[in-house]
This record gives structure tokens, C-alpha cells and sequence, in this order.
């Protein structure tokens, strides 16, 4: 008897191919991020395309990440554990901000001594920080070397779908 080596439910059968399903679904959910839309990954992630709390600006689970950012950054809008963690240390006496860079995004860390004015953010020039698409993940380190004399310094990643 010949198998079809694909994986495809007997013809005329009405079952599906759950493992088949979930692969597609992994897929979806890791490779295609950022291609599909984002009313495609409501869709996949909400079960309805008009969820309630699935607007872009919205945060479903309470993370403090929005869904648009769950979009980009493939984690799960309805799980609060679940989001992009960025991080700041000191080494050397400098800071540093540490995150995962994600393929097919860029970043860009930004910097500000007065957070309530919005217009001051400027991106941190360093070479840590050129602009790049990372074609598979990887920890982002950005060391700031120009923090000479500054008492405090907030920063901000800016998220970048090209
Ligand atoms: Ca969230
Ligand atoms: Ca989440």
C-alpha cells in the first residue's frame, strides 16, 4: 500500500490532523510572526477576531505589555507570565540594558534625563546600539559609555518592525 508521505487526513475523512493542526499553529505562532497580520494573530491568539481587550494599545493579561508588543515580540497576550523582558545592570560603573533581540525586528535603546518630556528621547549612540535585523535570536547587550557626570538617566527599547 502506498503512504502518502505528507501528512494528510485519509480522503474523504472528516477528522483532522491535530499534531498536523498544532505544527501549523507553531508555525504561525513563531515563524510567521510579524509577516501575519495583526488581525490574523487576534484571531489566533483570542479565538475571535473582536476579542474583548484585543485592541492594539490594549493589555489583555495585565503584563504591562500591550498585545501590539505581544504581537511583535511573539509572546502570549492572555498569559501574564508571558512577555519580552528587557533588563538594566551595571557593569563597570556603567549601565547596561540587556534584552532578546528578535529576528526580523530591530531595536533601538533610548535615552532620557527628563522622562516627563516626552521630545527628549534620543536614541543612545553607541556602537552596542547600531540598528540591525538579527536573523535568529540572540541576548542584546548595549552598554551606555556616555553617562559621564549624569546623575540619572532613564531608558526606553523602541521596537521596530521594518
Ligand atoms: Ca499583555
Ligand atoms: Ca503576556
Amino acid at each position: 500500500m502506498w503512504e502518502n508521505p505528507h501528512r494528510m487526513p485519509p480522503i474523504g475523512s472528516n477528522l483532522l490532523d491535530k499534531e498536523a493542526i498544532e505544527l501549523i499553529r507553531e508555525w504561525i505562532q513563531t515563524d510567521l510572526r510579524g509577516r501575519i497580520s495583526y488581525e490574523e494573530w487576534v484571531l489566533t491568539q483570542f479565538g475571535d477576531a473582536t476579542a474583548r481587550d484585543s485592541a492594539p494599545l490594549q493589555d489583555a493579561d495585565g503584563d504591562k505589555a500591550p498585545n501590539l508588543l505581544e504581537y511583535l515580540t511573539g509572546t502570549d497576550p492572555e498569559d501574564s507570565d508571558d512577555f519580552w523582558k528587557s533588563s538594566i545592570h551595571y557593569r563597570e560603573g556603567r549601565p547596561v540594558v540587556s534584552f532578546p533581540r528578535i529576528p526580523d525586528l530591530a531595536f533601538e535603546v533610548q535615552w532620557n534625563d527628563q522622562p516627563d518630556k516626552v521630545d527628549n528621547w534620543k536614541a543612545l549612540d553607541v556602537p552596542d546600539n547600531r540598528r540591525f535585523i538579527a536573523s535568529s535570536p540572540e541576548e542584546a547587550v548595549v552598554r551606555d559609555s556616555t553617562t559621564d557626570g549624569i546623575k540619572a538617566r532613564y531608558y526606553r527599547i523602541r521596537v521596530i518592525q521594518p
